[in-house]
């Protein structure tokens, strides 16, 4: 199911309204000196293609949002202690000048959500009276965050409170809280006060428990769906997250001191960066239109130029990848965006000369905006990635074409920017078809043809807010576990077949596999090193060797796998994840009440006996 939307025109918060809080906390920070950390959960088991160098070289921009969020509102003592980079961190153990913290806010994605409720349970080892408010957030948080609530008596691993949206939500809250708490009174004492007394109710955007034991939820409160910041000018500045990184060590400590301005580049060379939200395409798999409640958000090119232009100045970045979910969605705001980016000066400088960005769009707006490539070259943009999905349009129809595909990668490789293709495996994909352009091996060979400069092959994996969730696990697609090996989140990642009704799903596995291996190896590297220097061909020699190391580690991670699938009995969940206690919706846009659901019921068929059907 998607996640709801509010009324129409109730969407967006009202212009000014999220600077306006921020003003009002700044006002009060003073008195209340907050000390927060902030974790992001990072599984490692997650370290494969198709991003095996920018999970650990892009300090998440979530965590980083959140973190410029505290500090503009007058919480300078905020810390952000990033999973990927210090491994064995144990909330039980932080202290930040010497004492701590008041808030305990942990992040995730779900293929992450192990982690992150390892780092709940350890920060709830910190002795009730002392022990932090804990806050959780991010995408888990948004689609499932039912999932951070224990409703079993024997274990009391909880998060306090779900943010469910974005910081405008959380310093909602926060605003709340302080304008009730008492002198000295913890952070934690005074939220449940707050909750208690109905005072959260009117904030949308949040989820927390009711219940008599501390940690267990009986019931759980949702406030509804969360209004959007529409104009991204009035985000807080990026540049003051950037300060607040915990530096890398093998502790379960923190340090004393943030990670120095002139480190980050070196652990963080890419830089995440919020330019748009929002697509105006309904791809059934894909949560993101209905997160973004249809909305179209941007922030504006001379705002864009700024925060480039500062990043680079203050920390030497000069790599950035844009957050944008299709960056071509509205061709004359994109327009205006790449215009100031292309003329725009900073100190000086033209910004261009100074910056790189890279982002991700779509194949049918690539064509919309085909005589503008060479401007979009000169404002920064070296390297596209493209939802191509399947190329016949056979799994998802978003107007791609073999035709349209190419004519696309060959304008963006003829003005220098690599195009990046992202494709769908699927049960009714065949590795290779004869003669025709349908098989998986064929599409990257034309993809290759066309200029592919990287690849990404992913199968496709039922994710939480979408049309498609529901329906794939009515339909015992999902497995539970195969061969006695549970599924489990880190896996949801679309490396792995986790979801299919081919009768040999383990074919799955090993065609991507082998399309990544037919796409990145020393033969191609060769033919990239040696073929005629074109704008763009020296970055395809430097991808293949990136590839080459992420296969070894895909394959290492997966074949496991594909044996399970080959020899083991597949269990088939036939419900996805829900609460096991009622939720009690409020406020606008809050979906239905959900009666508590029955517990998940399996269907087990041995994989030799399931038909290969279509997903
Ligand atoms: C950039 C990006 C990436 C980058 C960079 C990740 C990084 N290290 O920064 C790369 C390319 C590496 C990547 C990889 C993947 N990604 Co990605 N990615 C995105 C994308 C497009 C933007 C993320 C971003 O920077 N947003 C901007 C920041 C500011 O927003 P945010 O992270 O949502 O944070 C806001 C709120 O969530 C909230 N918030 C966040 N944390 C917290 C914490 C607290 C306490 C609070 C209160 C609030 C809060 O406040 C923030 C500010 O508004 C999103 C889609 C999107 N538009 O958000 C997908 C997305 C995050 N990715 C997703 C997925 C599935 C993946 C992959 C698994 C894809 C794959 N199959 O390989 C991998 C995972 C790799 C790994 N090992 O982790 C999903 C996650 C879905 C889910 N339910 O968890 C998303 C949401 C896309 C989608 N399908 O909807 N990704
Ligand atoms: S085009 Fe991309 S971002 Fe847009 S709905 Fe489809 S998958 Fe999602």
């Amino acid at each position: 199911m998607e996640l709801p939307r509010r009324t129409r025109g109730d969407e967006l918060l009202k212009p000014g309204e999220a600077v306006a809080l921020r003003q009002r906390l700044r006002q009060v920070a003073a008195r209340h000196d907050l000390a927060t950390v902030i974790a992001c959960a990072f599984d490692h088991r997650t370290r494969m293609l198709p991003f095996i160098f920018a999970d650990t070289h892009m300090a998440p921009a979530g965590v980083r949002a959140v973190g410029s969020a505290m500090v503009d509102s007058g919480f300078d003592k905020t810390r952000i202690v990033l999973q990927q980079w210090n491994k064995r961190f144990r909330p039980s153990k932080m202290k930040l000048e010497g004492r701590v913290p008041d808030l305990f806010m942990v992040s995730s994605m779900g293929l992450h959500s192990q982690e992150c409720m390892r780092m709940i349970a350890d920060a709830r080892r910190i002795e009730p009276a002392h022990r932090p408010l804990i806050i959780a957030g991010g995408p888990h948080a948004v689609y499932q965050p039912f999932e951070l609530f224990s409703a079993d008596p024997s274990d009391s691993t909880s998060c306090d409170v779900a943010v469910t949206g974005e910081e405008y939500v959380l310093l909602s809250l926060l605003e709340t809280l302080l304008s009730m708490r008492g002198e000295g009174e913890s952070m934690r004492s005074t939220f449940f006060r707050a909750r208690n007394s109905g005072a959260l109710e009117g904030i949308p955007g949040l989820m927390y428990a009711r219940g008599d034991r501390d940690g267990v939820a009986e019931e759980l409160i949702d406030t509804g769906t969360q209004r959007l910041v529409g104009d991204l000018d009035e985000l807080p500045d990026p540049v003051l997250g950037y300060r607040l990184l915990e530096p890398p060590s093998r502790l379960e400590t923190l340090g004393s001191q943030a990670l120095a301005a002139g480190e980050v580049r070196k652990l963080s060379p890419i830089s995440s960066i919020v330019l748009t939200f929002g697509c105006k395409f309904a791809c059934p798999y894909c949560p993101i239109p209905a997160y973004n409640q249809r909305q179209h958000r941007v922030k504006s090119g001379g705002r864009i130029a700024e925060e480039m232009g500062r990043l680079n100045k203050e920390y030497g970045l000069k790599y950035f990848f844009g957050a944008d979910d299709n960056f071509f969605n509205h061709k004359s705001r994109t327009l205006d965006i790449v215009n100031t980016l292309a003329t725009a000066e900073f100190d000086g400088a033209p910004l261009r000369k100074k910056v790189r960005w890279h982002t991700e769009v779509t194949v049918h707006d690539t064509l919309q905006m085909k005589d503008h490539l060479q401007l979009i070259h000169d404002s920064g943009c070296r390297a596209l990635w493209l939802g191509v999905e399947d190329m016949t349009a056979t799994l998802v129809n978003k107007g791609q074409t073999v035709n349209k595909t190419t004519e696309a990668f060959s304008r963006l490789r003829d003005v220098g920017i690599c195009p990046m293709p992202m494709m769908m495996h699927h049960d009714t994909q065949p590795l290779y078809s004869p003669g025709k352009n349908y098989g998986l091996v064929n599409q990257i060979k034309l993809l290759r043809k066309a200029g592919a400069v990287s690849l990404q092959v992913l199968m496709i994996t039922p994710s939480a807010g979408t049309k498609l969730y529901e329906s794939t696990f009515a339909g015992g697609q999902v497995f539970d576990s195969v061969g006695g090996q549970k599924v489990l989140p880190h896996m949801y990642d679309g490396n792995y077949v986790v979801a299919s009704l081919h009768k040999k799903p383990w074919l799955k596995q090993l065609n991507m596999m082998l399309g990544y291996l037919y796409f990145y190896n020393p033969f191609w590297l060769a033919v990239n090193l040696l073929r005629k220097k074109t704008k763009v061909s020296h970055k395809a020699a430097g991808m293949q060797v990136v590839g080459i190391l992420g296969v070894i580690q895909t394959i290492r991670h997966t074949a496991p796998w594909a044996l399970r699938l080959m020899f083991g009995r597949v269990q088939r969940l036939a419900e996805p994840p829900a609460s096991r206690v009622p939720v009690r919706n409020l406020g606008a846009g809050a979906c239905e009440t959900k009666a508590p659901t029955r517990p998940v019921v399996q269907l087990s068929i041995p994989a030799s006996k399931m038909a290969a059907t279509a997903v």
